[in-house]
């Protein structure tokens, strides 16, 4: 590892940008797709506002965070004051109120972790999960949506990776493998970290949006098209990219140490945050710290046998990206 870490990207590195780039643009959602999951969110809105009128649903996740693909699922987020109605109460009558002509298969599922109800609108072809005042999953979307403003590379970057994620099995957070969301704040993060830098620390800039949720302020720099190009002065080309990612998390990341932190825009340490022993189930062994909930590690599905599954994963791809003649192919083999 120590010899690896020292080791010179490829020379014909940014030749390998042209199908890498095919390979994000046809991943890309098309504008009707966009569409027809606003005509969802409308029709949503409308059966719910006639019974709750106070009540507002808000796109989370990756249909609103611009790291969504096509064909995803949407995420919705019904928020509502109704304080004497527990979670599983609020989400049967939810089920209750959606169940109409024009929507298939509504199911409450009200004993997951998060609480949802779940449905298909055979419409548009659509399925969508609704959860309950989960607010700070609408606050964390708005903070990647405004990241992914930033630089074009980002976004690129999170596409593939989540691309190669899926088709390697590795973004399953029930087989103990990260989720999408991790992956993009690790994008993020490895954006910061390049020198010079390609993104910025929202977070750590004065404050230009603010708002407070179940407790936790949430503040960071939001008008992002003042920032010009903020990247400009790195040239990295997207294939660079890619193969800086996986050479990062094979063999530059230390894993006993360090957390990653996109509030802080660079690495923390694993002491400081008390992350250094197994406690119930969470064992920390590749730590990611949530921009809003800090004392929640994204990483704390990962067991014993799922960071080697990670870890063996990283360092293929990387060992791809250096060597392969074509690495487009072999990077995306299905498991
Ligand atoms: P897919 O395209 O569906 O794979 P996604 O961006 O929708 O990707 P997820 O399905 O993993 O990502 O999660 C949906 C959103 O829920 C993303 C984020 O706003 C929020 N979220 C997910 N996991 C967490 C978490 N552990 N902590 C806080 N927010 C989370
Ligand atoms: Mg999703």
């Amino acid at each position: 590892r120590t010899f690896k870490r020292q080791m010179m990207c490829r020379r014909d590195i940014d030749g390998l940008s042209v199908p890498f780039l095919a390979i994000y643009e046809s991943l890309i959602p098309p504008e009707e797709e966009k569409l027809k999951q606003k005509q969802l969110l409308g029709l949503l809105e409308k059966l719910v506002c006639k019974e709750w009128p106070m009540a507002r649903l808000y796109l989370y996740g990756s249909c609103a965070n611009s790291f969504g693909v096509s064909k995803s699922d949407i995420d919705v987020c019904l928020a509502i004051q109704e304080v004497d109605m527990d979670k599983s109460k609020i989400i049967m009558k939810l089920a209750g109120i959606l169940q109409s002509d024009s929507l298939q298969n509504v199911q409450a599922l009200t004993r997951a972790r998060v609480p949802i109800v779940k449905l298909m609108d055979p419409a548009t072809g659509i399925s969508c999960d609704i959860c309950i005042n989960n607010l700070l999953a609408v606050v964390n979307t708005k903070l990647l949506r405004d990241y992914a403003n930033i630089d074009s590379r980002l976004r690129q970057l999170a596409f593939i990776i989540k691309h190669w994620a899926k088709s390697r099995g590795v973004n399953e957070t029930y087989h103990g493998t990260l989720s999408s969301y991790a992956y993009v704040l690790m994008c993020i993060h490895f954006l910061q970290q390049r020198r010079p830098a390609i993104l910025p620390c929202l977070q750590g800039m004065d404050a230009t949006y603010s708002v407070t949720v179940d407790n936790v302020d949430c503040a960071f720099f939001d008008q992002v098209e003042k920032l010009g190009h903020f990247g400009r002065h790195n040239k990295e080309s997207i294939a660079h990219l890619v193969w800086g990612f996986f050479f990062y998390w094979a063999y530059c990341h230390d894993y006993a140490n360090s957390v990653i932190s996109v509030r802080t825009g660079s690495t923390i340490s694993k002491r400081d945050k008390d992350w250094t022993r197994r406690v119930g189930n969470d064992r920390h062994l590749i730590c990611i710290e949530d921009p809003f909930e800090i004392s929640h590690d994204l990483g704390r599905v990962v067991d014993k046998r799922s960071i080697k599954v990670l870890r063996e994963e990283f360092e293929r791809a990387a060992d791809i990206m250096q060597y392969d003649p074509n690495p487009c192919v072999k990077l995306f083999e299905p498991y």
